[in-house]
């Protein structure tokens, strides 16, 4: 076996071992891309090679990658104090940091529940709206909807509420008593909108539908993303989220909006909540919140759910839910060192200073081959190709390995190819994505 730093003499039998997630495990083994090194904008490949990262990692290292002020945090941290215990106890980084992110959150949310993932998050919001309706004395409110083409992770109630096919199909009956809202994508209304799409909010009534099919008094929540990710950027229309709101309201129905990609900066807003003006009863986030440097999620609420749990005996524990690493040190020590570093740069302010560029830059590629329609809302743009007669997907895979070639990180899902860079992205290095994409899709068939 090799060493640490000798990863590029692994041999072909040395990558048996680990079964890699979401990956075609036999491909990649056959031929690896392996990333030795990162910093800013750029990641170094085992064979030396510089590769601009068009993608923020995975939508998550929204300060760059390796950032000295959150390294510098996260070495003091793991050699001040490594871990101390989660329950009925605490560190003080773990509300300096929840404090630090309530300041952010849009205005009614005002505590922070933390855990270790964007699928953690997510299932922990989904049991605090079941447990809340109970506790406000609607526990006949059990049933959760979410959306058709949403992603809410890989936990059972993630898959369950979350409407991408692939990721449960193989995964049994999953959560009782969950429905779908159909997706926002409306392709031959909004193909090559810029920013919010102008058709598509009367979608939102479908909630109404849903309330008129199982009665308000079963329905405990409705998690959507505010603006749709892996699915292929699919951004709200114009009046959906409002409606949205306006309904969830109307019928005592939770609203939680899943900002694990929207969140810190992305739309160019603290939350993509702010950037479209429609305040939810939760958010849960995680990825940008450590600018992906050390594992962290969450759940912000309101100080009415809070409350909610806050009665009965002092002494007793008020709602049984947590983890071990529910607000670790390392990462408690990342988040507030990148929620700083975001603030001394204002790099949520940049992003939005940028977005009009990104916006362009994208745009510019309407006509190029294979172009069926492009996306775009802050630092996140999508570019849909048409798929390939009888070979869904494949056309957007080759894409993303040649631009891999080529010097470039996108991320493709199906034929769909995403772009999200870092919040410090330079327009030399926008143009670079750009134009790399527009040569991979002349050379494609
Ligand atoms: N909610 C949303 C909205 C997400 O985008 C999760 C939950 C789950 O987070 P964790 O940390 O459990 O992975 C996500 C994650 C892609 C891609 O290529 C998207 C995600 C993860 C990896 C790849 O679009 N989103």
């Amino acid at each position: 076996m090799t060493l640490l730093s000798d990863t590029t003499r692994l041999a072909p039998a040395d990558l048996e071992a680990y079964w890699m997630p979401f990956t075609a495990n036999r491909q990649f083994k056959a031929k690896p891309r392996m990333m030795v090194r990162a910093e800013g904008m750029y990641y170094t490949t085992a064979e030396g090679k510089t590769i601009l990262d068009g993608f923020a990692g995975l939508w998550c290292c929204n300060a760059g990658h390796c950032r000295k002020p959150i390294v510098d945090a996260i070495q003091r941290q793991a050699a001040t104090m490594d871990y101390a215990p989660a329950f009925q106890m605490g560190h003080p980084l773990a509300f300096e940091l929840a404090n630090r992110i309530v300041k952010l959150a849009p205005k009614n949310l005002d505590h922070v529940f933390f855990c270790n993932s964007g699928s953690e998050a997510v299932d922990t919001a989904l049991k605090i709206a079941l447990a809340w309706q109970r506790a406000r004395g609607e526990g006949a409110r059990t049933r959760l909807i979410g959306r058709e083409r949403g992603y809410h992770g890989v936990g059972f109630g993630g898959i369950s509420v979350g409407g991408i096919p692939a990721n449960r199909k193989m995964f049994g009956t999953q959560l009782a008593g969950v429905d779908h809202l159909p997706h926002t994508h409306l392709p031959d209304k909004n193909a090559f909108s810029k920013g919010q799409p102008e058709h598509g909010a009367h979608l939102a009534d479908e909630l109404e539908r849903l309330v008129a099919l199982h009665d308000a008094s079963t329905i405990a929540a409705v998690i959507v993303e505010p603006m749709a990710g892996s699915t292929g950027v699919l951004i709200p229309p114009k009046g959906y989220l409002e409606r949205l709101r306006a309904i969830t309201k109307k019928h005592g129905i939770l609203l939680i909006f899943d900002e694990v990609i929207t969140a810190f900066g992305r739309v160019g807003a603290n939350f993509a909540a702010d950037l479209f003006g429609v305040e939810p009863d939760m958010i849960t986030f995680a990825k940008g919140v450590t600018s992906g440097s050390v594992p962290m999620g969450g759940v912000i609420v309101t100080n009415e759910i809070y409350n909610a749990f806050m009665t009965g005996a002092p002494g007793a524990i008020e709602l049984f839910h947590g983890y071990t690493y529910s607000a670790h040190p390392l990462a408690c020590a990342a988040g507030v060192a990148t929620l700083q570093l975001y603030e001394d740069e204002d790099l949520f302010a940049r992003a939005a200073k940028m977005a009009p560029k990104f916006e362009a830059a994208l745009h510019s590629l309407k006509g190029a081959r294979h172009v069926v329609d492009i996306r775009n809302i802050g630092l996140v743009g999508g570019i849909e190709l048409a798929a390939r007669d009888g070979a869904p997907g494949a056309r957007g895979f080759e894409t993303y390995l040649k631009c891999f070639e080529k010097g470039v990180l996108v991320r493709n899902t199906a034929d769909i190819i995403a772009l999200a860079p870092a919040l410090i992205v330079e327009e030399k290095q926008i143009d670079q994505m750009v134009s790399t994409l527009r040569e991979v899709l002349g050379e494609l068939a």
